[in-house]
This record gives structure tokens, sequence and C-alpha cells, in this order.
């Protein structure tokens, strides 16, 4: 197999800011001897379990790993909705706000760790009055609404797995997820608020249970009031039942392997897979994780951008931060309504400290235009992080000069659905960072590049990422489906975890993620990473975001197709498809300089905001999108991408 070849190199090294790394949760010494420790991950793991989760019987085993199948703290007892509240209303943060909420109207709610708790338990007992039992799964479809955290908790609270499906899904994709969990109970609202209008949720989940038999009950909250059918005997209003129900609710006595979630993520092929989490091992993960990486203290107003629906707001948005007593952000609407202005006036109002979201949307940012961070103080912030894609060196400096005027750390974080918590990041008080980069492992996790075999390729080649160790908040299973589990995760190498994305290390270790492996093109047999070749596209000035992707060649075996979309008011034509030729050669070297470009308004992108270079295939091949499109965003897109072929 011919290396993944690494072409890029870049050069810029920031260190972390001299006053952030002395005041930093985690120092550089720390940082060491955790490394140090983190060599033997059970030990690590273990101290960071005794010294941030409250337990309420101790493990007799750290770890039980029979590989693939692993149990963390096999004997201990927990709840997470305990560790998320009822530890912090024992003491001074009982009257600190844990959720700050904004709809998309701008109406606003401050809720604290004791009306959070009060709330929750309120919620965990409708769910048991509705003969919701410890396993039971419970579906929730909703929008980023402050019932969405009471739900997910409530259910933690007495052992009911959810399955949170994002909001923005079609009926189908709702239906055939809570068939596959077996979803008893769903919760929903009438609806929510989006790009300036309100739309219908409760009508989607109705179409979904029409075709779901096992439903029995859907609690519905009320947030837009628009007009809804209610089923008798099966649908309830959230407000009527919460009523009635008593603010007392003991948690349950948890064993650490005890099912927490199920969510869904889709595989290039087949249908979505239920990646399923547990209790101990992922609180353990997300809250360590949450400290460390977000040098997270009590005065900090935390906002990370995703959605409830995906795996990072999941652990970045809620457990992760009410952990920690943290104060977290949520906000309903889209990141351009009213204006191209609303995260920066966000930010502003808040006083926000730690801003987290994706490189999609620092790219749109930047495709909009300066002037609108640049009309709001930002000063507030002191530390930024990105996720969800590799984030183009270009993207990262402007984030860093633009947003975190040139003060705050920025912390790139490679996880995924699977790994529950982050798993490659910088710590941003002692490790240095390079524009591109998401540098080293936590401490206690354990990656390395492998080649097909499993052998180690050392630099400057690129191989697969891959996991050697268990760790706490590895996916214990795929719902239902174990040998999907095995086959998918665990078939590649022995007793080694295969996140399918390719990556590079350079001579100081740090890792270049470049991106899935199905990304990956064998141009005349080198392998090269559409990411790089990306990221020397979107480096031309007149550029505002690009997808690349091969297309078979007689010759070369593949060539490459760039997709482009220029910056507004730029128009594509011969002279910029020059000019990003050259910038490519430049880069990267002629040989990734792309055979095709194409000029689009907008490239197919999932609801999350990942390109969907998969269906660009098809299209670059000169042939109609084939396979799954129900995570595609917008659908005009794609018949606009079929007109666009250069002449
Ligand atoms: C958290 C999340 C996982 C996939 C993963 C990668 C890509 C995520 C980064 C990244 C480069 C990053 N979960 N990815 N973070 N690539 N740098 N910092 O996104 O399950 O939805 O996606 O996302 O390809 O395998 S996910």
């Amino acid at each position: 197999m011919p290396d993944i070849e690494s072409l890029l190199e870049e050069k810029r090294v920031f260190k972390p800011p001299r006053d952030f790394a002395r005041a930093a949760n985690w120092k550089r010494k720390q940082v060491a001897e955790l490394r140090r420790l983190g060599q033997k991950p059970e030990r690590l793991w273990a101290k960071l379990a005794r010294e941030q989760i409250a337990w309420f019987s101790p493990w007799k085993k750290v770890l039980d790993w029979k590989p693939p199948f692993a149990k963390w703290f096999v004997g201990a007892k927990t709840n997470v909705s305990y560790n998320c509240l009822d530890r912090h209303i024992q003491g001074w943060r009982r009257n600190k706000a844990a959720i700050l909420w904004e709809g998309e109207p701008g109406d606003t709610r401050t809720i604290t760790y004791a009306e959070l708790h009060r709330e929750v338990c309120r919620f965990a007992n409708v769910l048991k009055g509705l003969g919701v039992k410890r396993g039971d799964r419970v579906a929730i479809y909703m929008p980023m609404l402050p019932e969405l955290a009471i739900a997910m908790l409530a259910c933690t609270r007495i052992g009911a797995p959810h399955s949170i499906v994002f909001g923005g899904f079609s009926a189908e994709a709702l239906r055939d997820r809570i068939q596959d969990a077996g979803a008893r109970v769903v919760v929903t609202s009438d609806g929510g608020h989006r790009r300036g209008a309100p739309f219908p949720i409760k009508q989607t989940v109705d179409q979904a249970c029409a075709e779901a038999p096992g439903v029995e009950k859907v609690v519905v909250v009320r947030r837009t009031g628009q007009p809804v059918e209610m089923k008798p005997g099966r649908d309830l209003w959230w407000h009527e039942e919460m009523k009635q129900a008593s603010a007392k609710c003991p948690p349950a006595k948890l064993d650490s392997e005890h099912p927490l979630f199920i969510l869904y993520t889709s595989g290039t092929t087949g249908r979505p897979k239920g990646i399923l989490h547990s209790t101990g091992g992922y609180l353990t993960h997300v809250t360590a994780t949450a400290r460390a990486v977000f040098d997270l203290r009590d005065e900090d107003i935390y906002w990370c951008t995703a959605d409830i629906g995906w795996i990072t707001g999941h652990s970045y948005v809620i457990y992760g931060l009410l952990s920690n007593g943290a104060t977290t952000l949520m906000f309903e609407g889209a990141p351009t309504t009213p204006g191209p202005d609303r995260f920066w006036d966000i930010i502003e109002r808040w006083g926000v400290t730690i801003f987290y979201t994706a490189p999609t949307a620092i790219r749109t940012f930047i495709r909009l235009g300066d002037e609108h961070p640049k009309k709001h103080d930002l000063s507030s912030l002191r530390l930024l992080g990105t996720v969800g894609e590799p984030i183009n060196p270009e993207a990262w400096m402007w984030y860093h000069r633009v947003i975190g005027g040139g003060r705050c750390p920025i912390v790139d974080t490679w996880w995924q659905t699977e790994t529950g918590g982050i798993m490659i990041a910088p710590l941003p008080g002692a490790t240095d960072t390079k524009p591109g980069s998401a540098t080293l492992p936590f401490p206690g996790v354990h990656a390395a590049i492998l080649d097909e075999q499993g052998e180690p390729v050392s630099p400057p080649h690129g191989g697969f990422l891959a996991i050697t160790a268990p760790w706490p908040g590895m996916l214990r299973g795929i719902w239902g489906d174990r040998k999907r589990f095995v086959e998918t995760y665990w078939s590649k190498w022995r007793n080694t975890y295969f996140p399918g994305d390719g990556a590079h290390r350079d001579r100081r270790g740090y890792f270049w993620i470049m991106g899935r492996i199905d990304d990956v093109m064998n141009v005349s047999g080198h392998r090269i990473g559409t990411m790089e070749v990306e990221s020397a596209i979107v480096a031309h000035a007149d550029v505002a975001e690009a997808a690349v992707v091969g297309r078979p060649d007689e010759i070369t075996g593949t060539a490459i197709v760039a997709f482009v979309t220029p910056r507004s008011h730029v128009a594509g034509g011969e002279a910029l498809q020059r000019g990003i030729r050259a910038q490519v050669a430049k880069q990267i070297g002629a040989i990734a300089k792309p055979a095709e470009i194409r000029f689009t308004e907008a490239l197919p992108k999932t609801r999350s905001g990942k390109i969907m270079r998969r269906l660009l295939r098809d299209i670059a091949a000169g042939g109609a999108p084939a396979g799954d499109t129900s995570t595609l965003e917008d659908f005009s897109v794609l018949a606009k991408l079929r007109e666009s072929e250069e002449d």
C-alpha cells in the first residue's frame, strides 16, 4: 500500500499565553506527570474518576478488557444526574446559573442548579408515572429548549437510556430510530423557531408514530403555541404533567456499566448505527476532558454551538459541563438570524468566555466578512475550540485573529460519536498549538498511525489513525448489532480501535487528522488527503469554501475535482481557476492540482455541517448521487451542482 503522503507543512507555532498558562487548571508540569501516569491508562483514569466523580459505592476493578468488550469501574455505582445536579446544590453552586438559554426570537431564560434539579426530579417522576422503568428507552425529539436538557437528565436519574434524535431529521429517520431503539415514550415539542419562522415538530412525530406502533406515550412541550393535534390516551402536555409531579426523586444507584444513551450515527453504507454509551466511564471521560481541555473555572460562561442532537451537544453542552458545575449557554436558533452577527451579539451580551464551534461555521463567518464580528466587543473570550472536521490553517488563523483577538488559545479537538469524549486535543495551558493540528492525545489515550497491516508508520508518512488501548468513554456496542460493532471498529487490526480517519504525525509527534479514509484520493500512486487540497484552495483570497473529491481517471487513477464557493462579490471564472491551481501547486505541489474546478454557491452538507463528499464524488464522476441522502440539509444544492460542470 502506498503511503498517505502528507505534503503540507505548517511551521507556525503558538505557545500558551503566559498568563493563561500560569492560571490554567492543568499546567505544563502537571500535564507531564499525567502523561507519564497515562502510560498505564487504568491508573490515570482511576485517579480522575476518584477525584472528579461522586460514586455511591466503589469499583472492584478499574477495567475489565475482553477485546473488544470493555467494562470500566466494574461493580461501582453512580448516577449521572446526581453528578450533574445533586452534588452542586449541596454547596454554594445551588444558586449558580446552570443553563443560560436564548431562544431564536430573543427570549431568554436563566436556570440555576437548584431549579434544574427540581425540574429534573419532576420530569423523572412524570416518566415513572408513564410506566418507564430502569432500562426502558425514551426517544427525545426536540429543538434546543431547556426541556431537552431536563428530559435527558431525568432519563439518567431513573436509568432509562435516552435516544435523542436531532430535531432536523425527517419523520422517516425519526421512525427508524424510534423503532430500532424500541422506545415506548417520545418527548417532543409543538414546534421550534428557526431562521425567523416557527417550524412544526409534533406533526413530524405524529407521522413517525403512525408507523411506530410501539410508542405508547408522547409528552409535548409547548414552545411556539402553534396548533397541534393531541391524540387522546397517547399525547400529554408537558406543563400539565409537571404541575402534578413531585420535585422529590432519589437518583437510581446504577451500575457503572448501565446503558446511558443510544445515539445514531450514519456510516458510509447501510442503516444508521445506534452507538451505545454507558454510565461511569462516559461520565468520567467527559467530565475530565471538559475540565482540562476547556480549562473550566467557576466564573466561565461557556458556549458550545452544537445541537444537543449530536454527540458534541450530549458531551460538551450538557454532561461534561454540568458535571463540572459550570454555566453552559444553549441557543435555539441559526447563526445568521436575524442578522449575520447573531453569534457575536450573543457572545457580547452574555459575556461568553469559552466558545466552541465547528470549522464549517468558521468558514461561513469568514465568507460573511470581518465587519460583523468587528461590530461587537468580544473581549470576554479567553479560549476558543473547534470540532467536527479538520480545520484548514487559514480558517484557524482567522479564528485566532478576528474572533480571539490574537489572545485566546485554540483547542482543536478530535473525537467521534463512538469515542464519547475528546481524544486528541491541546491542553491550552500546556500545549503549543499549530494551526490545523489537534496536537496530542489526551493523557491516558493511546493513539497511533498504522498501516494496513497494523504496523506503525513514522513521520513524515501518514496512515490510518488507530486507538490502541481502551478508554472509558468508548462505545460499548451498536444497539442490537454485535456483529456490526466488531466488524466496523475492531476487525482491521488485533485489539485496536479503527476510527476510519487518515492522519499523520509530524516530527514533534503532533497528530494531523486528514479526514475520513474514504475521502483520501490516490493520484498517480500518491495518496492525498482531500483536506490538504481544500486547505490550499481555501487559502486563496477569493475562495470562501472548497470540497475536493476524486474522480476515476484512466491515466492517473484518480483525478482531483474541486467544488469551490467563491467569496461574495467574486465571480468564478477562468482567471480564478488558474489562480486556484497555482495556489495548490505552490502550497502542495503540481501533483495535487485539481483536474477540474467547479464553482458553486453552496456545498451539500449534513445538518451538522459536514460536507457530503460522497455525493460530490457521484456528481464528479458524471452520475446522479446514489445512496442515502436523508442527512442532507438542502436538496436544491444537488441540482445546482450537477449544472456546474467546467466548460
Ligand atoms: C465530535 C464529532 C467524527 C468525525 C471524525 C473525523 C471528524 C471530528 C475533528 C475531525 C479533524 C477534528 N463526532 N472530526 N473532529 N477531523 N479534526 N478536530 O464530530 O461522530 O460526528 O464525527 O468527524 O473525521 O471521524 S462525529
